[in-house]
């Protein structure tokens, strides 16, 4: 991979883990409303992923959703005014932490209802087909959400139709407090692929060129007309399910002994054993990153709520 993209990949990993820490304790000094869900420890699936798709192709993914904006091409201004509920938001402050959206980047959401955006997914993928467009849909859901009948009713449509979609599984071992084991008939969870005889497989998603890899494969095999793919992705996530989570299904030992496997760091050993960049290149990229950040942040401060008088609009389509 050339150096310029070897950065990039490290730059938005880091962008995305500081934003979220960031985002944490705007959280707590009350500036966010809602919900929270970060995405710290999973920074590698959707970089690796997104890195791999065109711009045609379309990314719709649930409510742990800001790392996924980013990689899709979202500024962190507009996530981080979107978070703060302002009108400079990428949803014009509408749709806050679940609902980020950007379609001039095609990037299709951020939904809070577990599963209900898969059939949504197979409905972007069949416009592609129906228009004979060569567009990929990238469809993100939790191991949650294969436990939910939408998931069935879309991942059945979609090979039944031959549709161009890549379906990838982030399994981070838990749906809020619910080890996969528990919910799950079975724990590894592209075999529900295999009963709608998908083609499907798995990858390490804490090794972000591992995921670029297996994705650029899977694209270019959905790309050529031979119907949908199925990515397990195992992960996981470092932080509470949401803000205010007490963790009390998990041992502090587990989730220590995933840190060891914190995705930035073993990207940074591997450009750097690889001779990709220099440690102090790395630290440049690191640097740039906090100042996009905190400028964004004074960006989103100073940004206007949306104004009163706006409420209505954007509700139904203007005829
Ligand atoms: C239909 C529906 N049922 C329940 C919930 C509450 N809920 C929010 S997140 C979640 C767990 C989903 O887990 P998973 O799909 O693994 O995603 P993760 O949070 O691990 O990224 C649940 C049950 C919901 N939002 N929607
Ligand atoms: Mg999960």
């Amino acid at each position: 991979m050339e150096k310029k993209e070897t950065l990039k990949l490290y730059y938005q990993m880091v962008l995305i883990r500081r934003m979220e820490e960031t985002a944490a304790q705007l959280y707590q000094q009350g500036k966010i409303g809602g919900f929270l869900h970060l995405y710290i420890g999973q920074e590698a699936v959707s970089t690796g992923l997104i890195s791999a798709r065109q711009p045609q192709d379309k990314v719709i993914t649930a409510y742990r959703d800001h790392g996924v904006a980013i990689n899709c091409g979202i500024s962190i201004k507009s996530v981080i005014a979107e978070l703060l509920g302002k009108a400079t938001g990428c949803s014009q402050g509408r749709g806050g932490s679940m609902h980020m959206a950007d379609v001039s980047k095609n990037f299709w959401g951020g939904h809070a209802i577990v599963g209900a955006h898969l059939p949504i997914a197979t409905g972007l993928a069949l416009t592609d087909k129906y228009r004979g467009s060569n567009g990929v849909t990238i469809c993100m859901f939790g191991d949650g959400a294969t436990n939910i009948g939408y998931f069935h009713e879309a991942i059945n449509l979609s090979k039944v139709w031959n549709l161009p979609i890549l379906w990838v599984c982030e399994n981070n071992e838990y749906g809020m407090g619910t080890a996969v084991e528990r919910a799950s008939a079975v724990s590894e969870i592209r075999q529900k692929a295999e009963g709608y005889c998908i083609p499907n497989d798995h990858v390490d998603g804490m090794d972000v060129l591992k995921v670029r890899q297996i994705a650029l494969e899977a694209i270019e095999q959905v790309r050529k007309g031979n119907g949908p793919f199925f990515l397990e992705v195992n992960t996981y996530r470092f932080r509470g399910h949401s803000m205010g989570d007490p963790e009390r299904y998990r041992k502090a030992e587990e989730v220590k002994k995933w840190q060891e496997e914190d995705p930035i760091g073993i990207f940074h050993g591997r450009i750097i054993a690889e001779g990709g960049a220099t440690a102090d290149e790395l630290e440049a990229v690191e640097q740039r990153a906090e100042a996009d950040l905190e400028a964004a942040v004074q960006f989103a401060e100073s940004s206007p709520e949306p104004a009163p008088e706006t409420l209505f609009d954007h509700i139904y389509a203007d005829s």
